[in-house]
């Protein structure tokens, strides 16, 4: 067989590179939409916050890390999650409170975790995840490593003391922390306009004198460049960044919030979807010819047939054991 020339090794590996970004948008969206429908039936208890209209934030972000890197989220964690690598399965069944979820049950939507994956969950607290990213970075320089930490959180996060403390914190200790601001307009029902959330996060990380890049997040081609940049810095020189990702979501702050709510229209919705991440970069490989819409079909077969499979594990899989609570998760 004749060795492909380098050309098109790397066309090839682009096209890959591509094909996953798709594949991983995909599976967040189809997850996600058969999560509202268990939700809907009942199935799923307590919170669920999803991610629909956001996916190229987390698959542009952390398809670029090492396995031994660390993400750190907010409680709309599911695609992060997902793409962490954590099985869809464990992550259905764990919004199933089951105990073959993973973490065992006891977390629920806004709580998924998973220590081998270095996925640190998951925080219902808004912005309480921040501090911990300080915290694991920290540890990783005590230690001498060369890991990075990613930390996601919404753009309301932005307005607690704890991220002001920190910014400053990493800046002073060198720490490898690159800080994602999901910047999806909203704060539940609270709308700041998006140029002053975009001003406040750039004058802060102006005066802690951090990297701060604006980043359309509508685009996983743009948030994958812009975060192995920053990964990069982190690794290097154990540099801190600030990415400001303009986002949108397409559903409600929760299941129990309507689509458009109060604060926003549902004009306004229909008008951000024109930006839908996955049809976007469907879009530019159709123009490449580098996927047909044979192959996006049985792409979407397959994702589809890994959410069903998912939901009947969690189906059928045991509700946790009352003593459960007692013990840790990763204790047996
Ligand atoms: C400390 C704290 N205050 C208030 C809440 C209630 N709350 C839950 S989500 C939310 C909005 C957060 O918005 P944002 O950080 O922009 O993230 P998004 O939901 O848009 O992803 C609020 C105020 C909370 N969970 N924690």
């Amino acid at each position: 067989m004749t060795q492909p020339t380098t050309a098109a090794a790397l066309e090839h590996s682009q096209r890959d590179f591509y094909r996953t970004c798709l594949r991983e948008m995909l599976r967040i969206r189809r997850f996600e939409e058969r999560a509202a429908e268990a939700y809907a039936l009942g199935q799923v208890g307590g919170f669920c916050h999803l991610y629909i209209g956001q996916e190229a934030v987390a698959v542009g972000a952390i398809l670029p890390l090492r396995h031994d890197d660390y993400v750190v989220c907010s409680y709309r964690d599911h695609g992060h999650a997902l793409t962490r690598g954590i099985p869809a399965r464990a992550v259905m069944a764990e919004l199933f409170g089951k105990a073959t979820g993973c973490s065992g049950g006891k977390g629920g939507s806004m709580h998924l975790f998973d220590r081998e994956r270095h996925f640190m969950g998951g925080h219902g607290i808004v912005g309480g995840q921040i501090p911990l990213a300080a915290g694991m970075g920290f540890s990783i320089k005590y230690r001498g490593g060369d890991q990075v930490v990613l930390c996601f959180f919404g753009d309301a996060a932005a307005n607690i003391g704890a991220f002001h403390e920190v910014l400053n914190m990493a800046l002073l200790w060198q720490l490898p922390v690159v800080f994602i601001c999901e910047n999806n307009r909203y704060g539940m029902g609270t709308a700041l306009t998006r140029s002053s959330t975009t001003q406040q996060i750039a004058s802060r990380a102006c005066a802690y004198d951090m990297t701060a890049a604006e980043v359309d997040g509508m685009d996983v081609l743009t948030v994958h460049a812009a975060v192995t940049a920053a990964i990069a810095r982190a690794r290097a020189d154990s540099r801190p960044t600030l990415l400001d990702v303009q986002t949108y979501r397409y559903v409600g702050h929760s299941m129990s919030d309507p689509v458009a709510g109060v604060y926003r229209t549902a004009e306004e919705v229909e008008e951000q979807k024109v930006r839908d991440p996955i049809a976007t970069l469907r879009g530019r490989l159709e123009e490449e010819n580098l996927l047909t819409s044979d192959d996006l079909q049985a792409m979407d077969r397959e994702v589809r047939a890994e959410v069903e499979d998912a939901v009947a594990f969690a189906e059928s899989s045991d509700d946790p054991e009352p003593d459960a609570l007692y013990r840790d998760v990763y204790a047996d």
